[in-house]
């Protein structure tokens, strides 16, 4: 399937992301809270398999760390008056929307807040925001503009730690320092009203990516009670693990019992085989999640090898890039992303709407599925002799090279031999396609 295939469905996402209903509820633990309602239809995320991560605030005018350089290289009064100076004039909604769509990515989520408490938008609940910089325009009404007019799913990452709002506790990481008079509920009814002012100015919204959830102050409780009100104010909206207390720290896989939201989130890193709980792995570009100076950016053959290893662990992959002070995604960035685009204009249809597996991961690549077709993403061919898989039940009718190319499949009840001569074989990854006599979907992992 072609990515413009994916964004048929997408635009009607997109649209539809209002009108879903909800699907059902998760099943109630035993004596626990009441259940929760899960989201309807996750497919339009799990298709597009693709997304525009982007950090963004006043901090780029110093190039350090969004949230995490307030009170550490920045003194915090300094930091928290950077806003008065924020003025990117260069910023146009529509280059970075087109970006997006040119990378080959469905959705791009927004940090709306991060942990320093700026908001991209004017919210009525608090003068920290775009409306009292020199720039004034609001930032979210554009984008969210600009990404449905390119077909992209507008999404918000909101921190629910917020170490400048004098009702959250905690003034800085770990709780260092603390605020004086601070007031938990009255922090709540805060986000709860912004999040309503982003769900119904702005949305629809297709997914809520919560973040800063692992503070103390924060409950599995008032994670529960948080997920619910998103869904009652927009039943479609996916949220992320990070709504509640589940999420086991950088691997973002939910622990047991614990309440999840939609799906899970490893962070700078691929997350593992899991074809019975969504994920989304989040990783940056560069290093820094907000823009940086001269930051390490990674290579396109590391960018594509994340991408279909998220997608052969049957995962998302959610790629940041932290824009300039001046508005604009630095060229080299934006160069890469349309590098990546460029790779998927040919091998897309082995990503986008796809599964993961049958065959599981290993040393030689990634293997994902769609109707009756096996992709085999052989990212290291063995050094000698041909590439030996596991048996597949199901017979293999025509062997391909995605993109053109001869390939040879042959098999056995002791397993899938491919041979794929040097001349036909790609840099980064040799996607291979095996049609099969009948559903892929149907075959186990092996
Ligand atoms: O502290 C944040 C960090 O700044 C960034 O937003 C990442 C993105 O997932 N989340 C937190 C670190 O886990």
């Amino acid at each position: 399937m072609k990515r413009r295939d994916v964004l048929r469905i997408l635009p009607a996402a997109a649209g539809g992301l209002a009108v879903a209903g909800v699907a059902g509820a998760s099943p109630a633990r035993a004596g626990s809270r009441p259940a929760v309602p899960l989201p309807a239809d996750l497919s339009w995320w799990r298709d597009a398999r693709l997304g525009m991560f982007v950090h963004w605030g006043p901090v780029s005018l110093r190039g350090t760390e969004i949230g995490w350089s307030r009170g550490r290289e920045v003194p915090v009064e300094e930091y928290d008056a950077l806003y008065r100076r924020f003025d990117p004039s260069f910023f146009d909604a529509r280059d970075w929307a087109r970006l997006a769509k040119d990378a080959g990515m469905g959705y791009l989520v927004l940090t709306t807040k991060h942990h320093d408490g700026f908001c991209l938008w004017p919210s009525g609940l608090t003068d920290y925001d775009i409306a009292t910089t020199p720039f004034r325009r609001d930032v979210v009404r554009e984008l969210a503009d600009a990404c449905r007019d390119q077909g992209i799913v507008f999404c918000a990452y909101h921190s629910i730690c917020d170490w400048r709002h004098p009702d959250y506790p905690l003034g800085s990481p770990g709780g260092k320092t603390r605020k004086p008079a601070p007031d938990m509920d009255r922090y709540t009814a805060y986000l709860k009203g912004q999040l309503a002012e982003l769900l119904q100015s702005y949305g629809p919204l297709g997914i809520l990516w919560f973040d800063g959830e692992w503070e103390e102050p924060w409950t599995e409780e008032r994670g529960e009670d948080l997920y619910r009100y998103c869904r009652s104010l927009q039943p479609s909206v996916i949220v992320n693990n990070r709504v509640a207390k589940g999420r086991q720290d950088m691997a973002g896989t939910t622990a047991a019992g614990a309440f999840g939201g939609d799906y899970d989130t490893p962070e700078q890193r691929v997350g593992r085989f899991q074809p019975d709980r969504p994920w989304e792995s989040c990783i940056t570009l560069c290093e820094q999640w907000a823009w940086k100076p001269d930051d390490a950016m990674k290579t396109l053959d590391e960018c594509v090898r994340t991408l279909v290893t998220c997608a052969g662990g049957d995962g998302n992959l959610l790629l940041n890039v932290g824009p300039m002070p001046t508005g604009e995604i630095e060229a080299r960035q934006a160069d890469r992303l349309r590098e990546i685009g460029s790779w998927l204009k040919t091998h897309g249809e082995a990503v986008y709407a796809t599964r993961g597996g049958p065959f599981l991961p290993g040393e030689w690549g990634t293997s994902t599925h769609r109707e009756r077709s096996v992709y085999l993403h052989v990212l290291r061919w063995p050094a000698q002799g041909p590439l030996v898989l596991p048996a597949l039940e199901r017979r293999i009718v025509a062997a391909s090279v995605v993109g053109g190319g001869r390939a040879e499949a042959t098999q056995s009840a002791a397993g899938t031999v491919v041979r794929v001569a040097p001349e036909n074989r790609r840099p980064i990854d040799t996607v291979l396609r095996l049609d099969l006599d009948g559903p892929a979907g149907t075959l186990a992992p092996r």
